[in-house]
């Protein structure tokens, strides 16, 4: 199965941490083609090719993917912009927010195509993403 985890980059950093334990804990289930996004030496400054060659990249595994999990607590445009791509191509969605802290957009929870969990801890997302994943 091949999964796309989608993070903010250069929206923010602060769920870098997060992002990593999710796709370790996803890889028990598949390749996860984007294990960059939890790279904790990513920055929102850092550039590893040019704009083009990552749009891309990303737009083909997009399309080589079986389901794409989205970590949205930190809003990011990229993300944002997947997600759309996704439901365009009927990539099945799967995303994650802290209910306490996030206003997630309406453009993702007043789309019935998105299955969406707002989460408390780290435990809520791990027994979903098992749930999700083991269907
Ligand atoms: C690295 C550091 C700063 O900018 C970069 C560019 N490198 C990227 N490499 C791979 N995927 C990227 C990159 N920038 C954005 N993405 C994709 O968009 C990832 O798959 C993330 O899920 C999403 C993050 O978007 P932004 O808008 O937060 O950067």
């Amino acid at each position: 199965m091949n999964i796309y985890f989608c993070g903010s980059i250069r929206g923010g950093r602060q769920d870098a941490a997060l992002y990593h334990d999710m796709i370790v804990f996803l890889k028990q289930y598949g390749d996860v083609l984007t294990e960059h996004v939890g790279d904790l030496r990513l920055t929102e400054q850092g550039n590893d090719g040019t704009a083009d060659a990552i749009w891309q990249r990303d737009t083909e595994w997009l399309r080589q993917s079986n389901i794409v999990i989205a970590e949205c607590s930190t809003p990011s445009l990229g993300v944002g912009y997947e997600l759309a791509y996704a439901e365009a191509r009927g990539v099945p969605c799967y995303l994650f927010y802290r209910r306490s802290e996030t206003q997630l957009s309406a453009m993702l929870t007043g789309d019935d195509y998105f299955h969406i969990f707002p989460y408390e801890t780290k435990e809520d997302i791990f027994r979903e993403l098992d749930t999700i994943l083991e269907r």
